[in-house]
């Protein structure tokens, strides 16, 4: 790593960020030792909130913040960037279509892809966590043609943190024993929570299957899938705001090992451009297991897709193609 990193935030005046910001400025994305310059993008109407939060920074006098600076302009925002965490998004509205979002995401992302492609890094990481996150990603990637595919990915680690915590719950096991589930597709309620391929640490050394160790197929492939497709929903109801403290949770996690990588054996979630891995055509931002190693990530092949786990796959692809071209008409790309 360089002396220092400049990593963007944009929607840095938002919910999420409010937790983010603070957990990268502690070490916990990119460790102890590494110095971070933070740019913090926003709109001109949240300027005000951002200079408040710019305080809360200054006031934890975190050694590693080398430099702090609030902009709303995203060519100035990405000049230079190393990493680029992608919160800030059109928020559904009441009345609005899906059309319309995916419309004003489109516009958004491709402008902030466009601004990567011209003015950051060329190595830089992108994570895409404002929604669609998916096909927001997408429309970034396309429009940084200058910037390998590989370096944009979308985030589905809180639904794969979700899933993990799920199964600990039903297992009575500790979270951390819980091993290898998989989000597959979309980060919408469309996903595919797949955990026939996990395993639970039982005791030193000793594995079991997740399907061996709480034996409950009707519970694992219905009550279980629809509690983590539709979580983030639940948490809305009950608090009356969205996911905010663990989204920014799963946002370091999913960094912290694209850039130092995973523990040998270990599958996380990413949505990654598509190889034609699973059926799955390329050209898409599907979530896989990946592993990684040195900052790539690599897709985990050759798990078996019974027929179950195929129609799901295809019913979270059939929405990401939809999604995609639709976002694509707008564009005209
Ligand atoms: P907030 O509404 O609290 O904050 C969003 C911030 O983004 C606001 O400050 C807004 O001014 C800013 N913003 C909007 N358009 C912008 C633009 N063009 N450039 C720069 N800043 C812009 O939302 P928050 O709760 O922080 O959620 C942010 C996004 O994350 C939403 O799209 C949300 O749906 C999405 N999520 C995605 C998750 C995932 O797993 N992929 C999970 C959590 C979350 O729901």
């Amino acid at each position: 790593m360089s002396d220092e990193i400049n990593v963007v935030i944009t929607g840095a005046a938002g919910q999420i960020a409010y937790s983010l910001i603070f957990n990268i400025i502690k070490g916990d994305m990119f460790g102890l030792d590494q110095k971070i310059r933070l740019v913090l993008l926003d709109l001109p109407a949240f300027m005000e909130n951002l200079k408040g939060v710019i305080m809360e920074i200054e006031d934890c006098a975190y050694p590693l913040v080398t430099g702090i600076i609030a902009t709303t302009d995203v060519n100035e925002a990405f000049t230079n960037a190393h990493y680029a965490i992608l919160v800030g998004a059109m928020p559904r509205k009441e009345g609005m279509e899906r059309s319309d979002l995916l419309k004003a995401n489109a516009a958004i992302f491709k402008v902030q892809g466009k601004a990567i492609n011209d003015h950051a890094n060329k190595n830089i990481k992108v994570l895409v966590v404002g929604n669609p996150a998916n096909t927001n990603c997408l429309i970034a990637m396309l429009s940084a043609g200058n910037i390998p595919k590989e370096n944009f990915s979308c985030l589905t680690r809180l639904d794969h943190n979700r899933a993990k915590s799920q199964i600990a719950l039903k297992a009575g096991v500790n979270v951390k024993d819980v091993h290898n589930v998989i989000i597959w597709g979309n980060h919408s309620t469309t996903q595919y929570p797949d955990v026939r391929c996990g395993y639970v640490n039982v005791s030193a050394g000793v594995k079991s299957t997740i399907p061996n160790i709480i034996k409950n197929e009707a519970w694992l492939q219905g009550e279980f899938i629809s509690t983590v497709q539709k979580r983030g929903g639940a948490v809305i109801a009950a608090r009356k705001f969205s996911s905010a403290a663990s989204a920014a949770k799963a946002i370091t996690d999913h960094m912290r090992d694209w850039v130092l990588g995973t523990p040998e054996g270990e599958y996380v979630s990413m949505g990654v451009h598509s190889d034609g891995s699973y059926g799955i055509p390329a050209g898409l931002i599907f979530s896989f297991p990946v592993t990684i190693k040195s900052g790539k990530y690599t897709i985990v092949q050759g798990l078996p897709i019974d027929t179950f786990s195929r129609e799901k796959l295809d019913i979270t692809l059939k929405e990401l193609q939809e999604e995609k071209d639709l976002a694509l008409s707008f564009l005209e790309m």
